[in-house]
């Protein structure tokens, strides 16, 4: 005997096109005028920190920084979808993700300036600290999705990792795991087509990121990750199933991976001249303009409001005196002693002051 067994299907999601038109049967019930103009503000205010960063880090005023450009339906449309009790755990590309969830943007750029109590996270926030080493943050948002359920929260874990993280083990143990245990752990991949200069078909075989989750026997879906709203449903829907489920986000770094990469090595302008068109914050303004919500007044004072915002930040965060100490305290949960015979030294030697006076 020879029987088909099992068959799978994957959906796209797509709520608002490129043309800011609406399929009005698939809009989330519960967005009002107010939250729609808020997604839009948050996408601007998002895209301008990205620029101000970029524009720091040019100056020698930031540290190494990866831009969210083009990415910020994907950040916003979920962030946007957490309750406050959910709890985001970032990689280091979530910045809109930060900012929606109202973390200060003055402490965000404390972090690229290049100390670590930029990563402090406050609580009402509920997230955990940027995280670099590609998809390690996976293991952790399961254990704290585990958390969640042993616990009788109710909370869910919003997890982000990009295309590339896919490939690692971290993402299958992850959600085998979630699968498993039934974890209220949704995976956001923000799928922007590339891993530094390793274009998504080079990645993987399989057809669809999302189709990964298939496996571990729980949901997923695919969605325009560069309309705000269907990326707002989906992650809404997900997390009120409080089911496991993957989101594939389908967006596109319009910029640099990070300062340190030159893009134009490896890709070409017309597959970001295609892309541009597809820009997430264009097409929600021509929505809520074809709705009334929107004005080119709007916007301009919009964007002074957004930019007096960011100099305010950038002004507090310029102040900021780093601890240096902090850099042998948060190492680990106690100091080992080898590790406070250096502080000794450090401090001894006058260490802080450097070495030239
Ligand atoms: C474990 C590990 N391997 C390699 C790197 C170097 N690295 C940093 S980002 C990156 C690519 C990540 O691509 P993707 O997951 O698609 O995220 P994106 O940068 O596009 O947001 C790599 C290989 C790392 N930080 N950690
Ligand atoms: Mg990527």
């Amino acid at each position: 005997m020879k029987t088909e067994i099992f068959v799978s299907k994957i959906n796209f999601l797509r709520v608002v096109d490129e043309n800011g038109n609406a399929d009005e049967s698939l809009f989330p019930k519960d967005l009002d005028s107010g939250t729609l103009v808020r997604m839009y503000r948050l996408m601007l205010l998002s895209r301008e920190f990205d620029a101000k960063v970029l524009s720091l880090q040019r100056q020698g005023r930031a540290v190494t920084y990866a831009p969210l450009l083009g990415e910020e339906a994907t950040q916003i449309g979920s962030a946007l979808a957490m309750r406050p009790s959910d709890i985001f755990v970032p990689s280091f590309r979530q910045h809109g993700v930060f900012i929606a969830r109202g973390m200060p943007m003055d402490i965000m750029l404390v972090y690229w300036r290049g100390y670590e109590e930029g990563n402090i996270i406050p609580k009402e926030v509920n997230g955990t600290p940027i995280i670099v080493p590609v998809s390690t943050q996976l293991p952790h948002a399961a254990g704290m999705a585990f958390a969640q359920l042993y616990n009788k929260t109710g909370a869910s874990v919003l997890v982000y990792v990009g295309d590339g993280g896919t490939s690692e083990g971290d993402f299958y143990e992850a959600i085998n795991f979630a699968g498993v245990w039934r974890l209220p752990l949704i995976v956001i991949i923000e799928n922007n087509q590339w891993a530094i200069s390793e274009p998504r078909s080079r990645q993987t075989a399989s057809q669809t990121l999302a189709q990964k989750a298939v496996a571990a026997g729980i949901d997923s879906i695919q969605v325009d990750g560069n309309d705000v709203i269907a990326v707002y449903s989906a992650t809404r829907d997900a997390i009120l199933s409080g089911k496991p489920t993957v989101i594939e986000c389908i967006t596109y770094r319009m910029g640099l991976h990070t300062t340190s990469d030159d893009p134009t090595k490896y890709r070409t302008d017309s597959e970001l001249e295609a892309w541009k068109q597809k820009d997430p914050i264009s097409r929600m303004k021509k929505y809520l303009e074809s709705k009334n919500l929107w004005n080119e007044e709007m916007e301009k004072k919009a964007a002074a409001e957004d930019a007096a915002l960011i100099d305010n930040a950038v002004e507090t965060a310029e102040k900021f005196k780093p601890n240096p100490r902090s850099i042998y305290e948060h190492v680990y949960s106690y100091m080992p002693e080898t590790l406070k015979e250096e502080l000794d030294e450090a401090e001894a030697n006058n260490f802080w002051q450097g070495v030239t006076e």
